[in-house]
């Protein structure tokens, strides 16, 4: 180690460099601050100036101070080598409140003592840190912002702010700005600024509004359920800071998701949805009177599943609030929230879209029991940072009533806090006593404060207690009954409150009790008002409606020749310079040939359809695993510069284009991706959304995206979307798990017009039907069985007039049938039609016509109609399929076939047979199954 020249303000900047991180200096700086040897020190006299000037108390500043004067050391100091160690242990302690003092904080309302831990008291440390010794190590070298001078004075403000009624997890972020600022914000207490009288007492009057109308509700409604929020009452104070912060950051949307637990509550006070609203669904349940049958034949839902949008003021203007309806399955709502966010903070209306994250904040309110048990969580903390998900960060909410229905957190996670899942995606985690309604605010302050900075995700674990049953029909008593007796004489936290604003002065006892009744005769009065509409309305008639709907038969898919020649060449122009692998480059190149002499495949004809959209002001999102090349390398979007591996993707660059086009591979995941696109596709209705499937199978991850949102959300919410599924399909003996996209389940799921599904068979009709999809007046989300051996199939590619002159064909007829010859018409749906045609029995089977269903719902009837009129000699139909007969089409087609058959023409089914696994294993039995099945499509029986 070179000594020469070392000056003071170097040792001390090594010495704290090595406080703050013993890896960051040099081995021998480490090796000599961890000896404190008394002999390498005197041999560098900054080093052993610094320690002087600790001794004396000046806190190292003397340090800094050349020249330096020798300091007396007073005649109780200790020797430098306790004194080196004192501060290490110091570093420690201070280190220990960062890392472990949540063990110690009073998070629990009900009182329960934190486990605490030995390294955060200073009596255990080595050396022990007892008040003297801790007088003489300054603070300032401990790098802690609360005030003090020594670590004497500062470890009560340090438990203060660690081992409060708030606590901390932030040592595990992987940033060390972010790190670095949540320390200096917390232990600064910049967001605990003490709330003014004002606030205090409009604080006071939140809370008793909260409280005032749950008990309203219990009263009035017993044993109906409310999920009521009492324990938590301090959540909607938050979301008003929330909302508050949001608008003064720029944002004109605020998105929540939230499940049961307080959502009354939280539609009245948060969204502004009228009492008299909420009163009438709780009316609802006792009389018909009080609700109107849906109009449009729909099933409405539960009161605390549904959405609600509001406009609130704040300081900064107006901002609206959403609140998107849910079901009941856990969680699953989060990524809707997220890709609803998504949809608000992104510009469209141009070529180049853009997002800008503070135009509006996601806010996802989570169970205790919840956030560690359903994995949705987990997939959707991982889109929060990836460019084509981000919504700029999320405040999540743990809404911790310390159970979960029955279940105890011991029974229901493996970790100690509900929120420690997202310790790993470098979330900073708050965790805050439900019954300290400042330190609440101020952890949303700080919470907000990080995400404007950052653009990140921030938990807020908000620890509680849950004041009655599950529900209202619940006795919590019977499962949890020590914690029960404990919340019965635990006053809540309005009472609490009062209590001390009234000691304070701030409030007097009369004022807070008037609070209470002025609450109690808000609710009556809006009950009385509603009473009496019941009197005056007549019964409203149940009535039997239809969700209108279209098939988009109307519109007009077709784009002109020459648009579509230009926007091909444009699709793939690359800049300059640019270098596509020499391989893909003739593939590509081919696209300008067959434009001009048929063979458009797949791939092709999708770009077309997107880049004519884009011409037409349509924007497009698509996303799905590995979607930008596409699972089976037909789609090559994104181009990849061989040399420099710069990505180029030709298709925003369409000089036409007036819309955004936006294309992301994204995370493995289905459930949470699915759901993003469902709740970017509900926020963006002009927009094309679609989501791919690796393999069709592959969608039942996100069955409950399917099931609870986008088939059934038109019929319980009317919210309906045109989110588009990709789902590759088709038997072609690669298994079980990659042949089938699971049509039956879609075709069980549609009813009353809520999906379109279709299965089609040439690039063109994929063409008109990804058109026809976008333009639709009517919305509706879209269901597409894709091909994998079609892409490239030749019979399958169109050619420009097909693209520019046709239109989508629900159902097509055999073109060469002679139709006073065929006994038999084969219908079929899927890659399974090319089965049959191409099998060399066909040449012989004259008596055989072979046609395609390629929309299954709604199903075609007329069109299915008209094409078996066609056929005047018909003897028998035949639907053919190679999906199982449990399986594909036929259950759900059948009766719609029957329907359209002539007298006494039967109806006979050919395919594979009652499976409980969906394709073979074997090739080989796959081959021969796949043979059976087109022989007996085409012979007789
Ligand atoms: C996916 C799913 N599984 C099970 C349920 C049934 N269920 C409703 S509430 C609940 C407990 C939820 O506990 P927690 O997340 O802590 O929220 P709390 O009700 O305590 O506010 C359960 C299991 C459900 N609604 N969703």
């Amino acid at each position: 180690m070179d000594v020469d020249g070392l000056n003071a303000g170097y040792a001390q900047s090594l010495l704290e460099e090595y406080l703050e991180n013993p890896e960051g200096v040099p081995a021998e700086w480490r090796a000599l601050f961890e000896s404190g040897d008394r002999e390498l020190l005197a041999a560098l006299p900054g080093l052993a100036r610094l320690f002087e000037s600790l001794r004396d108390g000046s806190n190292g500043r003397a340090a800094l101070a050349p020249p330096p004067a020798p300091a007396a050391a007073p005649a109780a100091a200790p020797p430098d080598e306790t004194l080196l160690a004192a501060v290490a242990a110091g570093v420690s302690l201070v280190k220990a409140h960062r890392m472990h003092g949540h063990l110690a904080a009073h998070l629990d309302p009900l009182g329960s003592e934190p486990p605490g831990d030995p390294a955060l008291e200073p009596e255990r440390l080595d050396p022990p840190l007892t008040a003297e010794l801790q007088a003489h190590v300054p603070a300032r070298i401990l790098r802690t912002y609360v005030p003090g001078e020594t670590l004497r004075e500062a470890l009560p403000a340090l438990r203060e702010v660690y081992c409060g009624t708030s606590a901390y997890e932030l040592e595990h972020i992987s940033d060390h700005e972010e790190r670095v600022w949540l320390r200096q914000a917390i232990e600064s207490g910049r967001y605990r600024n003490p709330l003014s009288a004002d606030e205090k007492k409009r604080l006071l009057a939140r809370l008793t509004e909260v409280e005032g109308m749950e008990r309203y509700l219990r009263r009035a409604f017993l044993g109906q359920k409310q999920f009521s929020i009492e324990g938590l009452d301090v959540m909607v104070p938050m979301l008003d800071e929330t909302i508050e912060l949001a608008a003064e950051a720029g944002a004109h949307e605020v998105v929540i998701g939230m499940a049961h637990r307080g959502r009354l509550n939280v539609l009245a006070h948060t969204i502004g949805r009228p009492y008299e609203t909420i009163l009438r669904e709780f009316e609802g349940e006792r009389t018909l009177d009080a609700v109107s049958a849906d109009p449009e034949g729909g099933t409405g839902d539960v009161k605390y599943h549904l959405g609600a949008e509001g406009t609130r003021s704040t300081k900064s203007g107006q901002i609206t609030v959403t609140l998107a309806a849910n079901p009941s399955h856990l969680e699953a709502v989060d990524p809707v929230v997220e890709g609803r966010t998504r949809a608000e903070q992104t510009d469209r209306s141009a070529r180049a879209g853009r997002h800008d994250a503070r135009v509006a904040l996601p806010i996802l309110i989570h169970g205790d029991a919840s956030f560690p048990g359903q994995g949705i969580v987990a997939e959707t903390l991982n889109l929060a940072n990836l460019a084509g998900y981000t919504t700029g960060g999320t405040i999540h909410l743990i809404a911790n009533n310390q159970v979960g229905f029955t279940t105890d957190p011991v029974e229901g996670r493996s970790t100690r806090y509900s929120s420690d899942l997202a310790k790993g995606f470098d979330v900073p985690i708050v965790h805050v006593n439900a019954d300290d309604a400042e330190a609440a605010i101020a952890a949303i302050r700080l919470a907000l404060a990080f995400r404007r900075l950052f653009e990140k995700d921030v938990v807020v674990d908000l620890v509680g207690y849950r004041r009655f049953g599950h529900n209202e029909q619940d006795e919590a008593a019977y499962t949890q009954p020590l914690m029960a007796q404990k919340i019965a004489t635990h006053p809540s936290v309005r009472e609490q409150f009062a209590a001390w604003l009234v000691a304070e002065g701030v409030v007097s006892q009369e004022e807070a009790d008037g609070l209470v009744s002025d609450v109690e005769s808000q609710l009556k009065a809006a009950h009385e008002r509603l009473r009496s509409s019941f009197a005056q309305a007549a019964p409203s008639a149940v009535r039997e409606g239809h969700i209108p709907h279209s098939t988009g038969g109307q519109v007009v898919t077709a784009v002109a020749a020459e648009r579509l020649r230009g926007l091909n060449r444009e699709l793939l122009e690359v800049p300059g310079g640019f270098t596509v692998h020499p391989k893909l480059l003739k593939q590509l190149e081919r696209r300008l040939e067959t434009i001009e002499s048929g063979g458009i495949d797949w791939g092709q004809a999708e770009g077309l359809a997107f880049a004519s959209l884009l011409a037409e002001g349509i924007p497009i999102r698509l996303t799905g695993q590995d979607t930008e090349r596409g699972t089976f390398s037909h789609r090559h979007i994104a181009l990849h510069d061989v040399r420099t591996g710069a990505v180029y993707k030709p298709i925003q660059h369409l000089r036409e284009a007036t819309a955004a086009f936006e294309v992301h591979n994204s995370p493995l995941s289905e459930l949470a991706a699915v759901g993003f696109e469902y709740g970017y596709s509900t926020a963006a209705p002009e927009t094309l959304v679609l989501w791919e499937a690796q393999f069709g199978d592959f969608v039942n991850g996100a069955q409950i995206i399917v099931d609870q949102f986008m088939v059934s959300g038109l019929s319980k919410w009317r919210q309906t979307s045109r989110l588009t599924l990709l789902l590759p399909h088709g038997y072609e003996g690669n298994g079980p798990e990659h042949s089938s996209g699971r049509l039956e389940r879609f075709l069980q799921l549609a009813a009353q017009e809520n999906i379109r599904i279709a299965n089609v068979t040439t690039a063109a009709q994929y063409f008109h039907l990804l058109r026809r999809q976008a333009l639709d007046a009517t919305a509706r989300p879209l269901v597409v069985m894709t091909p994998k051996g079609l892409l490239r199939l030749k019979q399958a590619s169109s050619t420009l007039a097909d693209l520019a002159e046709g239109s989508f064909g629900p159902v097509l007829d055999d073109p060469g049938a002679d139709r006073e010859r065929v006994r038999r018409l084969v219908l079929c749906s899927g890659k399974v039609y090319y089965d049959v045609v191409g099998d060399e029995a066909r040449a012989h089977a004259d008596t055989v016509a072979v046609a395609r269903v390629e929309q299954l719902y709604p199903f075609p009837v007329h069109e299915a109609a008209q094409v078996v009129q066609g056929y005047p000699r018909l003897e028998e139909v035949v639907w053919a399929q190679e999906e199982p007969q449990n399986m594909g089409a036929w259950r759900a087609i059948r009766h719609r076939l029957e329907e359209t058959l002539p007298d006494g023409v039967p109806l006979r089914y050919v395919g594979r047979p009652w499976r409980a696994s969906p394709s073979e294993g074997y090739p080989t039995a796959h081959l021969r199954e796949q043979d059976r099945i087109v022989k007996a499509a085409l012979s007789s029986t």
